[in-house]
């Protein structure tokens, strides 16, 4: 990492915050995360209202992204924000009711490693399998163990629609699995028995149900 870069980074977001709109062609170049970022500020920083089970919407099946235009990378800066506000460290486009095959993940406790997947596609590497403990903004205040292959690649395209293929393992290999099934209408939920997702189900609903009674 080149430390004047950081360093300016840091300088743009705040000034940001107050207005000089010019500095952000110039630090536009520095690095993709910055394009990010700027960009993100630049906005009015929406929130977006997260679907959460058992929303029937969550079943939907999303559509392939046909281009990767200033739409989609308002979505997925707009995903960023909503992601990072919540706070979680994975987002489908599915949780917050657009069905595209958009995915945003931040695995770092800094906000240091945004990724984006638009149209991802998985292939397991290996038959290991990995058990680990999953949430989601969609189901909150719930965390049950899944077991999903430990290692993964996964081929997509990033902000700027350029493809690229990665390999992942450990944390990140259980989110995108877990991003992916979303943008297939499928819940780690549906991983457990009947009995606890039911469970899971009924308590949702009576939250949901206060909610609406004010
Ligand atoms: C998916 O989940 C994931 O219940 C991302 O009250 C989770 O960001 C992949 C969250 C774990 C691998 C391991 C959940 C926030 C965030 C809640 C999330 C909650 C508040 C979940
Ligand atoms: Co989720």
């Amino acid at each position: 990492m080149n430390p004047f870069i950081i360093e300016a980074s840091i300088l743009v977001r705040d000034d940001m915050l107050f207005g000089p709109v010019d500095f952000l062609a110039a630090c536009h170049l520095s690095s993709t995360h910055w394009i990010y970022s700027t960009n993100a500020v630049k906005t009015a920083m929406p929130i977006l209202t997260i679907l959460e089970f058992p929303d029937t919407r969550l079943r939907t099946i999303a559509k392939p992204v046909a281009a990767v235009d200033e739409r989609i990378r308002q979505l997925v800066d707009d995903m960023f924000e909503t992601m990072y506000a919540a706070p979680g460290i994975g987002l489908a486009a599915t949780q917050v009711n657009v069905h595209e095959r958009v995915i945003v993940i931040d695995v770092s406790d800094d906000k240091s490693e945004p990724l984006v997947f638009i149209n991802p596609e998985l292939e397991p590497l290996t038959d290991e399998l990995e058990e680990m403990q999953e949430g989601c903004l969609s189901v909150p205040g719930f965390y049950e163990n899944v077991v999903r292959p430990e290692r993964v690649r996964v081929k997509a395209l990033d902000r700027n629609g350029e493809p690229f293929d990665r390999v992942l393992e450990g944390l990140l290999a259980v989110c995108i699995q877990h991003e992916c099934d979303h943008l297939n209408g499928k819940l780690f939920v549906d991983y457990l028995s009947n009995l606890k997702r039911d469970r899971i189900r009924k308590k949702l609903e009576k939250i949901h149900r206060a909610q609406a009674n004010g």
